[in-house]
């Protein structure tokens, strides 16, 4: 059954630098989504390893490190029916090569180290995110339920 949830987007330093922010973004207003949080962000290093911490250990971790501390991020928070989920679809695989076209990665990327976003994976690691990337908590904003689309 379909659930309203939120989950943690990220475009990735080769996304800002590419101009790819706004294409982002787009398409997640326009599949209906709410946006709940937004910020550009230059992470430490310190934060970008608690982000990944679950790959702590794999070989390509250094090297992800220093790509996602290269330059700013854009933090967001999106919310909809099955946003973790069907954020996952809409950036597609994390391998762009194995990427379908129509998808994010799809239509933008070509190299897993330079995949030009992120999207959470679960519910549990989407609350995660949100916590550690908005520590200083999510404005509230008054859409009236009547009025929002979804
Ligand atoms: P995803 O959830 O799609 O971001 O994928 P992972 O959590 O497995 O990987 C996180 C990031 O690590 C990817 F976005 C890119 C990077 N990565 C590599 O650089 N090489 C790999 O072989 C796998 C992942």
């Amino acid at each position: 059954m379909s659930k309203t949830e939120r989950t943690y987007i990220m475009v990735k330093p080769d996304g800002v630098q590419r101009g790819l922010v706004g294409a982002i973004i787009a398409r997640f207003e326009q599949r209906g989504f709410k946006l709940i949080a937004l910020k550009l962000v230059q992470a430490t290093t310190e934060h970008l390893e608690l982000h990944y911490a679950d790959l702590k250990g794999k070989p390509f971790f250094p090297g992800l490190i220093k790509y996602m501390a290269s330059g700013p991020v854009v933090a967001m928070v999106w919310e909809g029916l099955d946003a973790v989920k069907t954020g996952r679809v809409m950036l597609g695989a994390t391998n762009p090569l194995a990427s379908a076209p129509g998808t994010i990665r799809g239509d933008y990327a070509l190299a897993v180290g330079r995949n030009i976003c992120h999207g959470s994976d679960a519910v549990d690691s989407a609350e995660k995110e949100i916590k550690l990337w908005f520590p200083e908590g999510l404005t509230q904003y008054s859409h009236s339920q009547e009025n929002w689309i979804f």
